[in-house]
Protein backbone atom coordinates (compact mmCIF):
# COMPACT_ATOMS: atom_id res chain seq x y z
CA UNK A 1 0.00 0.00 0.00
CA UNK A 2 1.15 3.18 -0.77
CA UNK A 3 0.11 6.58 0.93
CA UNK A 4 1.16 10.03 0.23
CA UNK A 5 0.40 12.61 2.84
CA UNK A 6 0.28 16.44 1.65
CA UNK A 7 1.58 18.75 4.07
CA UNK A 8 3.95 17.50 6.11
CA UNK A 9 3.08 19.91 9.38
CA UNK A 10 1.54 18.88 13.19
CA UNK A 11 -1.19 17.66 11.60
CA UNK A 12 0.22 15.56 8.50
CA UNK A 13 3.54 14.19 9.45
CA UNK A 14 1.63 12.31 12.78
CA UNK A 15 -0.07 10.36 10.30
CA UNK A 16 2.60 9.85 7.85
CA UNK A 17 4.67 8.25 10.80
CA UNK A 18 1.05 6.28 11.56
CA UNK A 19 0.84 5.09 8.08
CA UNK A 20 4.59 4.06 8.24
CA UNK A 21 3.86 1.89 11.36
CA UNK A 22 1.33 0.72 9.98
CA UNK A 23 3.20 -0.76 7.25
CA UNK A 24 2.46 1.38 4.67
CA UNK A 25 4.97 2.85 1.80
CA UNK A 26 4.55 6.69 2.43
CA UNK A 27 5.84 9.88 0.80
CA UNK A 28 5.34 12.34 2.89
CA UNK A 29 5.16 15.38 0.28
CA UNK A 30 5.37 19.53 1.03
CA UNK A 31 6.48 22.79 -0.63
CA UNK A 32 8.96 24.04 2.00
CA UNK A 33 12.44 23.01 1.44
CA UNK A 34 13.65 23.74 4.81
CA UNK A 35 11.26 21.14 6.19
CA UNK A 36 11.76 18.44 3.95
CA UNK A 37 15.66 18.29 4.55
CA UNK A 38 15.02 18.73 8.28
CA UNK A 39 12.97 15.71 7.82
CA UNK A 40 15.35 13.57 5.28
CA UNK A 41 17.96 14.48 8.16
CA UNK A 42 15.73 12.74 10.77
CA UNK A 43 15.24 15.93 12.72
CA UNK A 44 11.61 16.69 13.92
CA UNK A 45 10.27 20.20 13.64
CA UNK A 46 6.56 18.25 15.12
CA UNK A 47 6.88 18.72 19.10
CA UNK A 48 4.25 15.38 19.06
CA UNK A 49 7.26 13.60 16.77
CA UNK A 50 10.19 12.67 18.53
CA UNK A 51 13.76 12.30 16.14
CA UNK A 52 13.88 8.77 16.77
CA UNK A 53 10.04 8.07 15.38
CA UNK A 54 10.88 9.74 12.19
CA UNK A 55 14.72 8.21 11.77
CA UNK A 56 12.96 4.76 12.54
CA UNK A 57 10.47 5.63 9.89
CA UNK A 58 13.79 6.69 7.35
CA UNK A 59 15.50 3.67 8.41
CA UNK A 60 12.72 1.32 7.22
CA UNK A 61 12.87 2.51 3.84
CA UNK A 62 8.92 3.01 3.71
CA UNK A 63 9.10 7.43 4.49
CA UNK A 64 10.37 9.47 1.88
CA UNK A 65 10.27 13.23 2.37
CA UNK A 66 10.23 14.92 -0.42
CA UNK A 67 8.98 18.09 -2.60
CA UNK A 68 8.75 16.35 -5.92
CA UNK A 69 5.07 15.25 -7.19
CA UNK A 70 6.74 12.69 -9.15
CA UNK A 71 7.71 11.00 -6.17
CA UNK A 72 4.07 9.80 -5.45
CA UNK A 73 3.05 8.38 -8.43
CA UNK A 74 1.70 5.13 -8.15
CA UNK A 75 -0.22 5.64 -5.01
CA UNK A 76 -3.01 4.09 -3.36
CA UNK A 77 -4.18 5.98 -0.81
CA UNK A 78 -3.50 10.53 -0.54
CA UNK A 79 -4.19 12.43 2.81
CA UNK A 80 -4.20 16.42 2.51
CA UNK A 81 -3.40 17.74 5.62
CA UNK A 82 -2.26 21.88 3.97
CA UNK A 83 -3.61 25.10 5.95
CA UNK A 84 -6.81 26.43 5.32
CA UNK A 85 -5.97 30.27 6.69
CA UNK A 86 -8.06 33.04 6.46
CA UNK A 87 -6.81 35.96 4.09
CA UNK A 88 -8.25 39.51 4.76
CA UNK A 89 -10.94 37.56 6.91
CA UNK A 90 -11.96 35.25 4.30
CA UNK A 91 -11.36 31.15 3.54
CA UNK A 92 -7.89 30.90 1.85
CA UNK A 93 -8.56 27.51 -0.22
CA UNK A 94 -5.08 28.06 -2.57
CA UNK A 95 -3.44 25.52 -0.29
CA UNK A 96 -6.23 22.47 -0.98
CA UNK A 97 -6.87 23.74 -5.08
CA UNK A 98 -2.93 23.37 -5.41
CA UNK A 99 -2.55 20.44 -3.67
CA UNK A 100 -5.59 18.67 -5.76
CA UNK A 101 -3.68 20.09 -8.86
CA UNK A 102 -0.59 18.65 -8.15
CA UNK A 103 -1.73 15.34 -7.09
CA UNK A 104 -4.08 14.74 -10.36
CA UNK A 105 -2.15 13.84 -13.03
CA UNK A 106 -1.55 10.63 -10.29
CA UNK A 107 -4.66 10.14 -10.20
CA UNK A 108 -5.67 6.32 -11.30
CA UNK A 109 -8.49 3.92 -11.38
CA UNK A 110 -8.66 2.52 -8.35
CA UNK A 111 -7.48 5.21 -5.93
CA UNK A 112 -8.25 7.30 -2.89
CA UNK A 113 -8.35 10.52 -1.75
CA UNK A 114 -8.98 11.85 1.24
CA UNK A 115 -9.60 15.53 2.60
CA UNK A 116 -8.16 16.53 6.32
CA UNK A 117 -7.95 20.20 6.21
CA UNK A 118 -10.85 22.18 8.27
CA UNK A 119 -12.79 23.94 5.42
CA UNK A 120 -16.45 24.62 5.07
CA UNK A 121 -19.00 22.04 4.30
CA UNK A 122 -18.81 21.45 0.61
CA UNK A 123 -15.34 22.05 -0.50
CA UNK A 124 -14.50 18.32 -0.48
CA UNK A 125 -17.42 17.67 -3.74
CA UNK A 126 -17.31 20.88 -5.23
CA UNK A 127 -13.90 22.29 -4.91
CA UNK A 128 -11.47 19.05 -4.31
CA UNK A 129 -13.58 16.51 -6.84
CA UNK A 130 -13.11 18.49 -10.08
CA UNK A 131 -9.97 19.58 -9.79
CA UNK A 132 -8.79 15.78 -9.27
CA UNK A 133 -11.43 15.43 -12.25
CA UNK A 134 -9.86 17.35 -14.46
CA UNK A 135 -6.95 17.02 -13.79
CA UNK A 136 -6.78 12.50 -14.65
CA UNK A 137 -9.63 12.64 -16.93
CA UNK A 138 -11.57 10.21 -14.48
CA UNK A 139 -14.19 10.13 -12.82
CA UNK A 140 -14.85 10.64 -8.95
CA UNK A 141 -16.91 8.71 -7.24
CA UNK A 142 -16.62 5.88 -10.03
CA UNK A 143 -13.45 5.78 -11.22
CA UNK A 144 -11.40 6.91 -8.03
CA UNK A 145 -13.07 7.67 -4.78
CA UNK A 146 -13.13 10.69 -2.63
CA UNK A 147 -13.68 11.48 0.72
CA UNK A 148 -13.29 13.87 3.66
CA UNK A 149 -11.98 12.79 7.57
CA UNK A 150 -11.19 16.19 9.94
CA UNK A 151 -8.25 16.45 11.35
CA UNK A 152 -8.51 16.43 15.32
CA UNK A 153 -4.45 16.64 16.02
CA UNK A 154 -4.26 18.35 19.80
CA UNK A 155 -0.60 19.60 19.71
CA UNK A 156 1.41 18.23 22.92
CA UNK A 157 -1.76 15.83 24.03
CA UNK A 158 -0.36 13.09 25.34
CA UNK A 159 -3.09 11.30 26.27
CA UNK A 160 -4.84 11.72 23.00
CA UNK A 161 -2.96 10.68 20.33
CA UNK A 162 -3.20 10.47 16.53
CA UNK A 163 -4.29 6.65 17.47
CA UNK A 164 -6.34 7.22 19.75
CA UNK A 165 -8.24 10.07 18.91
CA UNK A 166 -11.67 8.52 17.38
CA UNK A 167 -11.89 9.68 13.56
CA UNK A 168 -14.84 10.79 11.62
CA UNK A 169 -14.42 9.40 8.58
CA UNK A 170 -16.73 10.16 4.63
CA UNK A 171 -16.86 9.29 1.01
CA UNK A 172 -18.46 11.30 -1.52
CA UNK A 173 -20.72 7.72 -1.83
CA UNK A 174 -21.01 4.66 -0.08
CA UNK A 175 -17.83 3.35 -2.01
CA UNK A 176 -15.82 5.78 -1.18
CA UNK A 177 -16.76 5.64 2.16
CA UNK A 178 -15.68 2.13 2.76
CA UNK A 179 -12.60 2.88 1.24
CA UNK A 180 -11.69 6.04 3.58
CA UNK A 181 -12.69 4.14 6.65
CA UNK A 182 -11.01 0.90 5.36
CA UNK A 183 -7.76 2.70 5.69
CA UNK A 184 -8.49 4.73 8.85
CA UNK A 185 -9.72 1.42 10.56
CA UNK A 186 -5.71 0.32 10.14
CA UNK A 187 -4.30 3.47 11.41
CA UNK A 188 -6.49 4.58 14.52
CA UNK A 189 -8.09 2.82 17.24
CA UNK A 190 -11.99 4.32 16.35
CA UNK A 191 -13.36 5.07 12.99
CA UNK A 192 -16.83 6.84 13.16
CA UNK A 193 -18.88 7.13 9.83
CA UNK A 194 -21.28 9.42 8.63
CA UNK A 195 -23.09 9.56 5.69
CA UNK A 196 -21.57 12.60 3.68
CA UNK A 197 -18.59 14.47 3.32
CA UNK A 198 -20.50 18.01 4.26
CA UNK A 199 -21.83 16.28 7.64
CA UNK A 200 -18.15 15.24 8.27
CA UNK A 201 -16.74 18.84 7.28
CA UNK A 202 -19.53 20.18 9.50
CA UNK A 203 -18.84 18.11 12.28
CA UNK A 204 -15.14 19.81 12.66
CA UNK A 205 -16.41 23.29 12.63
CA UNK A 206 -19.14 22.46 14.72
CA UNK A 207 -16.61 21.44 17.27
CA UNK A 208 -14.31 24.00 17.33
CA UNK A 209 -17.34 26.66 17.15
CA UNK A 210 -18.44 24.97 20.21
CA UNK A 211 -15.54 26.02 22.18
CA UNK A 212 -14.84 29.51 20.20
CA UNK A 213 -18.47 30.85 21.42
CA UNK A 214 -18.19 29.06 24.74
CA UNK A 215 -15.07 30.80 25.74
CA UNK A 216 -16.61 34.10 24.41
CA UNK A 217 -19.09 33.43 27.13
CA UNK A 218 -16.95 33.20 29.67
CA UNK A 219 -14.81 35.90 28.55
CA UNK A 220 -18.09 38.54 28.77
CA UNK A 221 -18.97 36.82 31.64
CA UNK A 222 -15.69 37.90 33.20
CA UNK A 223 -15.84 41.40 32.14
CA UNK A 224 -19.13 41.79 34.03
CA UNK A 225 -18.52 40.02 36.77
CA UNK A 226 -15.17 41.85 37.54
CA UNK A 227 -17.52 45.02 37.37
CA UNK A 228 -20.01 43.48 39.21
CA UNK A 229 -17.20 42.63 42.34
CA UNK A 230 -17.99 38.83 41.59
CA UNK A 231 -15.34 36.03 41.40
CA UNK A 232 -16.15 34.65 37.98
CA UNK A 233 -13.16 32.02 38.62
CA UNK A 234 -14.81 30.59 41.67
CA UNK A 235 -18.25 30.30 39.78
CA UNK A 236 -17.17 28.57 36.73
CA UNK A 237 -14.88 26.29 39.24
CA UNK A 238 -18.34 25.69 41.13
CA UNK A 239 -20.48 25.22 37.65
CA UNK A 240 -18.09 22.76 36.65
CA UNK A 241 -19.03 20.41 39.96
CA UNK A 242 -21.88 19.58 38.31
CA UNK A 243 -21.64 16.38 36.60
CA UNK A 244 -23.61 16.54 33.84
CA UNK A 245 -24.89 19.01 31.48
CA UNK A 246 -21.81 21.65 31.81
CA UNK A 247 -18.09 21.92 30.20
CA UNK A 248 -15.77 24.52 32.00
CA UNK A 249 -14.09 26.87 29.88
CA UNK A 250 -12.13 29.85 31.41
CA UNK A 251 -11.65 33.28 30.61
CA UNK A 252 -8.49 34.14 28.85
CA UNK A 253 -6.67 37.38 27.17
CA UNK A 254 -7.77 35.66 23.90
CA UNK A 255 -8.31 33.29 21.81
CA UNK A 256 -5.09 31.85 19.94
CA UNK A 257 -3.64 29.28 17.90
CA UNK A 258 -4.40 28.09 14.29
CA UNK A 259 -7.92 26.59 14.76
CA UNK A 260 -10.07 28.47 16.89
CA UNK A 261 -9.38 31.82 15.65
CA UNK A 262 -9.85 30.71 12.14
CA UNK A 263 -12.53 27.33 11.74
CA UNK A 264 -15.56 29.55 12.97
CA UNK A 265 -15.29 31.83 10.36
CA UNK A 266 -14.98 29.14 7.62
CA UNK A 267 -18.89 28.25 9.02
CA UNK A 268 -19.95 32.07 9.16
CA UNK A 269 -18.30 33.08 6.24
CA UNK A 270 -20.56 30.43 4.22
CA UNK A 271 -23.81 30.99 5.42
CA UNK A 272 -23.12 34.68 5.08
CA UNK A 273 -21.91 33.80 1.07
CA UNK A 274 -24.66 31.05 -0.21
CA UNK A 275 -27.45 32.32 2.74
CA UNK A 276 -27.45 35.80 2.79
CA UNK A 277 -27.24 35.59 6.56
CA UNK A 278 -25.18 36.49 9.75
CA UNK A 279 -24.53 33.49 11.86
CA UNK A 280 -24.85 35.88 14.89
CA UNK A 281 -23.45 33.37 17.23
CA UNK A 282 -19.82 33.10 15.51
CA UNK A 283 -19.71 36.60 14.88
CA UNK A 284 -20.30 37.51 18.47
CA UNK A 285 -17.90 35.43 19.54
CA UNK A 286 -15.40 36.62 17.56
CA UNK A 287 -16.21 39.89 18.46
CA UNK A 288 -15.77 39.36 22.43
CA UNK A 289 -12.90 36.99 22.12
CA UNK A 290 -10.66 39.73 19.10
CA UNK A 291 -11.74 42.12 22.17
CA UNK A 292 -9.91 40.85 24.87
CA UNK A 293 -6.45 42.05 24.42
CA UNK A 294 -7.65 45.45 24.35
CA UNK A 295 -9.47 44.77 27.55
CA UNK A 296 -6.77 43.46 29.43
CA UNK A 297 -4.90 46.38 28.37
CA UNK A 298 -7.66 48.58 29.56
CA UNK A 299 -7.35 46.99 33.15
CA UNK A 300 -3.42 47.51 32.92
CA UNK A 301 -4.05 51.18 31.95
CA UNK A 302 -6.43 51.31 35.70
CA UNK A 303 -3.83 49.49 37.37
CA UNK A 304 -1.05 51.77 36.43
CA UNK A 305 -3.44 54.87 36.75
CA UNK A 306 -4.10 53.51 40.61
CA UNK A 307 -0.43 53.42 41.28
CA UNK A 308 -0.45 57.10 39.68
CA UNK A 309 1.47 56.07 36.66
CA UNK A 310 1.40 56.35 33.33
CA UNK A 311 1.64 53.53 30.34
CA UNK A 312 3.58 55.63 28.54
CA UNK A 313 7.73 54.78 29.87
CA UNK A 314 5.83 51.96 32.15
CA UNK A 315 8.36 48.86 31.91
CA UNK A 316 5.97 46.10 31.43
CA UNK A 317 6.51 42.02 31.73
CA UNK A 318 4.54 40.22 29.99
CA UNK A 319 4.73 36.38 31.53
CA UNK A 320 4.09 33.67 28.78
CA UNK A 321 3.55 34.45 25.26
CA UNK A 322 2.36 31.53 23.70
CA UNK A 323 -1.44 30.86 22.83
CA UNK A 324 -1.88 28.22 25.17
CA UNK A 325 0.53 26.59 27.55
CA UNK A 326 3.49 23.68 27.08
CA UNK A 327 3.48 25.07 23.82
CA UNK A 328 5.89 27.52 21.58
CA UNK A 329 2.97 28.37 19.13
CA UNK A 330 2.63 31.83 19.01
CA UNK A 331 0.53 32.27 16.08
CA UNK A 332 -2.74 34.48 16.56
CA UNK A 333 -2.05 34.58 20.24
CA UNK A 334 -3.51 37.48 22.49
CA UNK A 335 0.04 38.55 23.47
CA UNK A 336 0.90 39.53 19.79
CA UNK A 337 -1.98 42.33 20.01
CA UNK A 338 -1.57 43.26 23.55
CA UNK A 339 1.99 44.16 22.37
CA UNK A 340 1.18 46.05 19.26
CA UNK A 341 -1.39 47.89 22.17
CA UNK A 342 1.19 48.76 25.05
CA UNK A 343 3.88 49.69 22.40
CA UNK A 344 1.74 51.95 20.55
CA UNK A 345 0.64 54.00 24.25
CA UNK A 346 4.63 54.03 25.02
CA UNK A 347 5.01 51.00 26.82
CA UNK A 348 8.55 49.41 27.52
CA UNK A 349 7.70 46.00 27.20
CA UNK A 350 9.67 43.01 27.70
CA UNK A 351 8.57 38.92 27.97
CA UNK A 352 9.11 35.55 29.35
CA UNK A 353 8.64 32.56 27.50
CA UNK A 354 11.50 29.82 26.43
CA UNK A 355 8.67 27.93 24.34
CA UNK A 356 8.62 30.56 21.52
CA UNK A 357 11.68 30.13 19.47
CA UNK A 358 13.85 33.26 18.64
CA UNK A 359 13.10 33.42 14.82
CA UNK A 360 9.37 33.90 15.90
CA UNK A 361 9.77 36.16 19.08
CA UNK A 362 7.61 39.21 18.36
CA UNK A 363 9.70 42.66 17.89
CA UNK A 364 9.88 45.50 20.00
CA UNK A 365 9.79 42.82 23.21
CA UNK A 366 13.58 42.60 24.95
CA UNK A 367 13.34 39.17 25.86
CA UNK A 368 14.17 38.08 29.59
CA UNK A 369 15.27 34.49 31.16
CA UNK A 370 13.54 34.53 34.05
CA UNK A 371 10.60 35.30 36.44
CA UNK A 372 12.58 37.14 38.79
CA UNK A 373 14.39 38.98 35.34
CA UNK A 374 10.67 39.96 34.79
CA UNK A 375 10.23 41.26 37.35
CA UNK A 376 12.75 42.72 38.64
CA UNK A 377 12.91 46.83 37.41
CA UNK A 378 9.07 45.88 36.17
CA UNK A 379 6.43 48.45 37.13
CA UNK A 380 4.05 45.91 36.27
CA UNK A 381 3.56 42.06 35.12
CA UNK A 382 1.17 40.43 33.23
CA UNK A 383 0.36 37.14 33.50
CA UNK A 384 -0.75 35.84 30.07
CA UNK A 385 0.05 32.28 29.44
CA UNK A 386 1.07 30.06 32.32
CA UNK A 387 3.52 27.59 30.80
CA UNK A 388 4.35 24.74 33.18
CA UNK A 389 7.74 25.31 33.49
CA UNK A 390 7.20 28.77 34.70
CA UNK A 391 7.71 29.46 38.48
CA UNK A 392 4.70 31.67 39.00
CA UNK A 393 4.52 32.01 43.16
CA UNK A 394 8.03 34.50 42.86
CA UNK A 395 5.26 37.04 41.82
CA UNK A 396 2.78 36.78 44.75
CA UNK A 397 5.37 38.02 46.82
CA UNK A 398 7.14 40.35 44.43
CA UNK A 399 5.48 43.27 45.58
CA UNK A 400 5.27 44.45 41.86
CA UNK A 401 1.75 44.74 40.43
CA UNK A 402 0.68 41.94 38.25
CA UNK A 403 -2.57 41.30 35.78
CA UNK A 404 -3.12 37.66 36.03
CA UNK A 405 -4.94 36.88 33.07
CA UNK A 406 -5.24 33.50 33.95
CA UNK A 407 -5.99 33.21 37.81
CA UNK A 408 -3.23 30.94 38.32
CA UNK A 409 -1.48 33.56 40.90
CA UNK A 410 -2.52 35.31 44.33
CA UNK A 411 -0.83 37.97 46.05
CA UNK A 412 -1.59 41.16 47.72
CA UNK A 413 -0.47 43.18 44.35
CA UNK A 414 -2.44 40.55 42.24
CA UNK A 415 -5.35 41.65 40.36
CA UNK A 416 -7.41 39.01 38.15
CA UNK A 417 -9.03 39.11 34.80
N1 LIG B 1 -8.84 29.14 25.70
C1 LIG B 1 -9.45 29.93 26.67
N2 LIG B 1 -10.31 29.34 27.55
C2 LIG B 1 -10.57 28.00 27.51
C3 LIG B 1 -9.94 27.22 26.52
C4 LIG B 1 -9.08 27.80 25.63
O1 LIG B 1 -9.22 31.14 26.74
O2 LIG B 1 -11.34 27.52 28.35
C5 LIG B 1 -7.95 29.77 24.75
C6 LIG B 1 -6.55 29.23 24.81
O3 LIG B 1 -5.77 29.97 25.73
C7 LIG B 1 -6.06 29.41 23.38
C8 LIG B 1 -7.32 29.27 22.56
O4 LIG B 1 -8.41 29.47 23.45
O5 LIG B 1 -5.53 30.69 23.19
C9 LIG B 1 -7.46 27.91 21.87
O6 LIG B 1 -7.31 26.96 22.88
P1 LIG B 1 -7.74 25.41 22.65
O7 LIG B 1 -7.64 24.76 23.99
O8 LIG B 1 -9.00 25.32 21.92
O9 LIG B 1 -6.53 24.84 21.85
P2 LIG B 1 -6.33 24.66 20.30
O10 LIG B 1 -6.56 25.89 19.53
O11 LIG B 1 -5.01 24.00 20.16
O12 LIG B 1 -7.48 23.69 19.91
C10 LIG B 1 -7.17 22.36 19.65
C11 LIG B 1 -8.31 21.90 18.80
N3 LIG B 1 -7.94 20.66 18.21
C12 LIG B 1 -8.20 20.50 16.91
O13 LIG B 1 -8.73 21.35 16.23
C13 LIG B 1 -7.80 19.22 16.34
C14 LIG B 1 -9.57 21.73 19.64
O14 LIG B 1 -10.57 21.06 18.87
C15 LIG B 1 -9.27 20.92 20.86
O15 LIG B 1 -10.47 20.81 21.62
C16 LIG B 1 -8.23 21.65 21.67
O16 LIG B 1 -7.04 21.66 20.87
C17 LIG B 1 -7.94 20.94 22.98
O17 LIG B 1 -8.87 20.29 23.50
O18 LIG B 1 -6.85 21.10 23.48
Amino acid sequence: MKTVIVGQGYVGLPVAMRAVEAGHVVVGIDLDVNRIELLQAGTSYVDDISDATLTSALDSGRYLATTQYEDVDGFDFAVITVPTPLRDSLPDLSFIEKSAASLAPFVRPGVTVILESTTYPGTTEELLSPILESGSGLRAGVDFYVGYSPERIDPGNKVWGFKETPKVVSGMNPVSLRSVQGFYDELVDTTVPVSGTKEAELTKLLENTFRHVNIALVNELAIFADQLGVNVWESIEAASSKPFGFMKFTPGPGVGGHCLPVDPSYLSWQVRKQLGMNFRFVELANDVNDHMPNYVVQRVMTMLNDRSKSVRGARISLVGLAYKPNTGDIREAPSIRIIELLLGLGAVVSGLDSHVEDHRWPSGVVRVPSVEAAVDEADLVIVLTNHADIELNVLSTSGVPVFDARNVVTGPEVERL
